[in-house]
């Protein structure tokens, strides 16, 4: 059935004019990458190319100079390509794809593949590839129950019952649609950790997953929870200056690795939303982290430690508590600790401007964590296509070494000579048949792990492989479907939260909106309190006379955010509180400009419903029709966020709406 399990890696008979001459593949090295790497040839090329070869035929040779001889015999250049990269180049009648190691060599079978796949030319090829971020990984917020905390595409895949004896072989394409696009580990578990996951039992399901990936060169991580010594080691404390809890995470670290050599490490959520950290002992995130360091350090593991952190106290504007804990500590961590930030301050909103602390602490590894699964985005049923929010995110200057000091710069390491480098992203993935909950969403997996390699690369160019490899290579149906994905996010920005209000959504599930959220136990749970609307006009000012967080940013920043004539007004209600009547640049008011957006992006979701009715031709009828089901949804839902978010705020500005904009009902 066409129902989408096959992602990118569909393989369908190219058309005649797109299909390269067969290709006959040299034999080698019978490892079990290199096996896996032929087979992945075999399989791509039978069903993209088909036809026999001949025995004139170009061939294709695979391997590492140490495992072949004949790739050896071409003193290829491989030095750029590193431990993980690459080289594919043509040599006479003979196409090499070679790496330092195995997994490099797949890599590069994948990247040929998608020439293959996306009608590119592979007659004459010179690529040279590697990553730019060492650690890769998908963050599965999977519980042991088999739920997702914020998943919309089933049940876990991880079949905690049936593990370790049975692996279902799901797990296969799993790894494979991953090392596909180059990432290489996974969190198996939640951030909201149990303790339970680091008992003998799940160790060994562990080791069982991590046996599966390993030829795929993903290593498994597991989430820590940091009590764990009380819960699952019988001490009365869990102090990291306690000897003996530090004695309980060596013992664990050492028992993990003795059934996993190359587990990665641990992932610490500490000391938010009522987690357990170091702070319940009046210690820091430093003593934390350094001693989870010191057990896995010695077997080559990684802590990665997350600063999406905000007590329970009333706080004074969330947006600075997590710059506010961790900038002290620069230069404190551990060599093999890496700080793991949310793209924004508050939490993966529909548009955040970028963390101040990227930038901020130069002596200290920082990790980008994306938000892969759509929490605040209209979960799997809104066709939003995230890769313009990333490139935004990643493209953002800090200026924290002047102009140029790219987010990018800072997650890749060059910034500042770091080598211990994470680009994370919290998994849309789940047991649907279609991985992702909906056709389009399996684009933003796709596009996570393709920016993991390379954090400067184009959004657009990835829609346009994902497009042509996922549905058609057409361009009557790449260039309409890569043009609305483009656009799907600002829309989503436009009917949920435009210029620069944020937090809007429904309390605690985060679906639809709800800007009237107010009460409960804390105020920074509230819609209110970030719209912060009222008779004088609507805004979190963080401005110097407000919060400040401004400050938290290097002073070019600062100011331009701060200024209303250089602040980016996609950014304007984030940083400032305004009345009703400021004057956009477009000349409207305040008012007529949020009615506009919140129209705006209702238009759009109409568009994207006929672009994608005109490209029913070049899609099958079974997932042509969900995306168009899923479209209606979307359409109805933005209206009723455009309704409701002008209904509920023009109780206070009190002003009628522009010219021919409909009242909500
Ligand atoms: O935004 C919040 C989510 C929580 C999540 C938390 C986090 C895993 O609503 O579900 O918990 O972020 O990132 O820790």
């Amino acid at each position: 059935a066409e129902d989408g399990y096959d992602l990118w890696l569909r393989y369908r008979p190219l058309p005649a004019a797109q299909r390269p001459e067969p290709r006959t593949i040299a034999p080698g090295a019978d490892t079990p990458t290199l096996k896996i790497a032929r087979a992945e040839l075999q399989r791509g090329l039978g069903g993209l190319v088909g036809g026999a070869p001949s025995p004139d035929s170009p061939s294709i040779l695979l391997g590492t100079p140490a495992g072949s001889p004949a790739v050896a015999a071409l003193n290829l250049p491989l030095k750029g390509a590193g431990d993980e990269g690459y080289l594919i180049r043509t040599v006479g009648k003979t196409t090499v794809i070679a790496g330092n190691s195995d997994i490099g060599v797949l890599y590069g079978v994948f990247h040929y593949l998608r020439l293959v796949q996306t009608g590119q030319g592979v007659d004459t090829l010179d690529i040279l590839s590697a990553p730019k971020v060492k650690h890769r990984l998908l963050n599965h917020w999977d519980n042991l129950n088999g739920s997702v905390e914020r998943g919309y595409a089933g049940a876990s895949l991880w079949d905690w019952w049936k593990l370790p004896d049975y692996k279902d072989p799901r797990y296969v394409d799993y790894a494979r649609a991953n090392a596909s696009i180059g990432i290489n580990g996974a969190v198996l578990n939640n951030v909201n950790a149990k303790a339970d996951s680091l008992t003998a039992p799940y160790i060994a399901k562990a080791a069982a997953l991590a046996e599966v990936f390993r030829p795929y060169g993903i290593k498994v991580y597991l989430s820590a929870r940091f009590s764990a010594p009380i819960e699952i080691g019988g001490l009365k404390t869990a102090d990291p200056l306690d000897p003996a809890v530090r004695a309980f995470w060596k013992a664990k670290a050492d028992e993990i690795y003795k059934a996993i050599p190359d587990f990665g490490g641990f992932l610490v959520k500490a000391n938010s939303e009522g987690q357990p950290g170091p702070q319940d002992y009046g210690r820091t995130h430093v003593d934390g982290a350094n001693m989870l360091a010191d057990a896995v350090g010695p077997h080559g593991g990684i802590v990665m430690w997350r600063a999406f952190v905000y007590s329970h106290e009333q706080p004074d504007d969330r947006a600075k508590q997590g710059y506010g804990e961790f900038k002290p500590f620069d230069g404190q961590f551990r060599d093999n600790v890496i700080v793991q930030v949310k793209n924004g301050a508050i939490d993966f909103q529909p548009r955040e401007p970028f963390h101040p602390l990227f930038g901020a602490m130069p002596k200290t590894n920082l990790g980008m964590e994306f938000q892969i699964t759509k929490e605040y985005l209209g979960f799997a049923t809104h066709l939003v296509y995230l890769g313009p929010l990333y490139e935004e995110t990643l493209k953002s200057d800090t200026y924290a070494k002047g102009q140029g000091s790219t987010v990018a710069k800072v997650v890749d390491g060059t910034l500042d000579g770091r080598s211990q480098t994470l680009m994370a992203g919290v998994a849309n993935i789940g047991r649907d048949r279609n991985w992702s909950g909906s056709q389009f969403d399996q684009a933003n997996w796709y596009v996570f792990g393709r920016l993991a390699w390379d954090p400067e690369a184009s959004t657009k160019d990835i829609a346009a492989d994902w497009a042509r490899m996922t549905f058609s290579t057409d361009p009557r149906f790449v260039q309409p479907a890569v043009a609305m994905m483009m656009g799907s996010r600002e829309a989503a920005v436009d009917y949920m939260t435009p210029l620069g209000l944020h937090h809007q959504m429904g309390r605690s599930h985060h679906y639809g909106p709800g800007p009237w959220v107010s009460g409960g136990e804390r105020a920074d749970w509230t819609s209110v309190y970030y719209a912060k609307a009222g008779k004088d006009g609507i805004g979190f000012d963080r401005t110097a006379a407000g919060s400040n967080a401004v400050a938290q940013y290097a002073p070019v920043v600062a100011q331009r955010f701060s200024d209303l004539k250089t602040v980016d007004e996609k950014d304007l209600l984030w940083f400032h509180h305004l009345p009703w009547t400021y004057r956009l640049r477009s000349g409207q008011t305040l008012w007529d400009g949020l009615v506009t957006h919140y129209s705006r992006g209702v238009s759009y979701v109409d568009g994207m419903g006929r672009t994608w009715a005109d490209l029913a031709p070049y899609v099958d009828p079974e997932r042509h029709a969900q995306v168009a089901d899923f479209l209606a949804i979307q359409r109805n839902e933005a209206q009723w966020w455009r309704d409701a978010s002008i209904a509920y705020f023009q109780t206070f500005s009190g002003l009628p709406l522009p010219a021919g904009e409909a009242a909500p009902p």
